[in-house]
């Protein structure tokens, strides 16, 4: 109750701070993107994670202002993070997208603006989408993904494989890039079944020549598995959690 009353304040919206979590080459481990994902950095609770307020933004119908602001924010910064060289040119910056962003009117020309006012090419930004971002409108939301894709973006199917109808919607979607949830890793390689399953994931992902990124990698036997089993990209607190701007440039800094 209380957070819903805070959310509906509106204070909200400036009290939202942008995470990001490094995604690294699985051949040779150097940063290669980011990942944005928010916080709400609450004046008297500290650090509150998404899955704290996630639903109420959803249910006021606030997702779309929201992803759309961090969107926007999270390309200015990455942008100056390219310019700076802390990030290499062809780097990748990664934002989900809430299905109420998706669908949202103005979202195509808000992203197609800021390509042109900020000093990132469109090759540089990724959308991850969920099934259940998907579900509402697919024949609407899959349209205005071709379009993104016309402005060069990229587009990624997140938390692959958890979800009821994975292959339906990796069949209809222009997705390049797969990416493969967090609990096929969880138990490698010490489970030699799950090895094997997730061996058939990225078999399947490379054989309908898709990008694979790994999420939840926490190990270094999970990461060289990954890598030896055909990964492109790997993400996990092997490497780091999501972190602030501050402690992301010192984690690039220090990498290697
Ligand atoms: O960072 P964390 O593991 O707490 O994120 C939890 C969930 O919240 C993840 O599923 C992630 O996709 C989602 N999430 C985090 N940040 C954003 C955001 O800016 N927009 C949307 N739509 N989802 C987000
Ligand atoms: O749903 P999505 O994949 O966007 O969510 C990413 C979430 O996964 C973030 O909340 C992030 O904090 C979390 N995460 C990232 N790396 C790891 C990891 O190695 N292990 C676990 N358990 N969670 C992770
Ligand atoms: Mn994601
Ligand atoms: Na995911």
């Amino acid at each position: 109750m209380m957070v819903e009353n805070e959310l509906r304040s509106q204070r909200l919206q400036n009290q939202l701070v942008q995470y990001y979590q490094p995604v690294l080459n699985a051949q040779d481990f150097t940063v290669c993107g980011a990942e944005m994902l928010m916080r709400w950095q609450h004046p008297t609770q500290g650090l509150l994670p998404p899955a704290v307020f996630i639903d109420v933004v959803e249910e006021l119908g606030f997702f779309a202002e929201i992803d759309s602001r961090n969107r926007q924010l999270a390309c200015l910064q990455f942008a100056r993070w390219r310019q700076s060289g802390l990030i290499a040119a062809d780097g990748v910056l990664a934002v989900n997208a809430s299905a109420q962003w998706l669908q949202h009117d103005h979202m195509l020309t808000e992203i197609e603006r800021d390509l042109s006012q900020i000093d990132l090419p469109g090759r540089c930004l990724l959308l991850e989408v969920t099934e259940s971002a998907l579900v509402s409108d697919f024949d609407k939301t899959s349209a205005r993904l071709r379009h993104l894709k016309q402005f060069g973006l990229k587009v990624a199917l997140d938390d692959f494989g958890i979800g009821y109808s994975s292959m339906t919607y990796l069949k209809h979607l222009p997705a390049s890039i797969l990416k493969i949830d967090r609990s096929f890793v969880q138990n490698v390689p010490e489970n030699e079944a799950d090895c094997r399953l997730l061996k058939a994931m990225i078999v399947m992902a490379k054989s309908l020549a898709l990008e694979v990124i790994v999420e939840g990698i926490e190990t270094l036997p999970q990461a060289t598995l990954c890598r030896a089993l055909g990964a492109d990209k790997l993400q996990g607190f092997l490497f780091a959690k999501p972190l602030s701007p501050e402690d992301f440039e010192h984690f690039l800094s220090s990498h290697q």
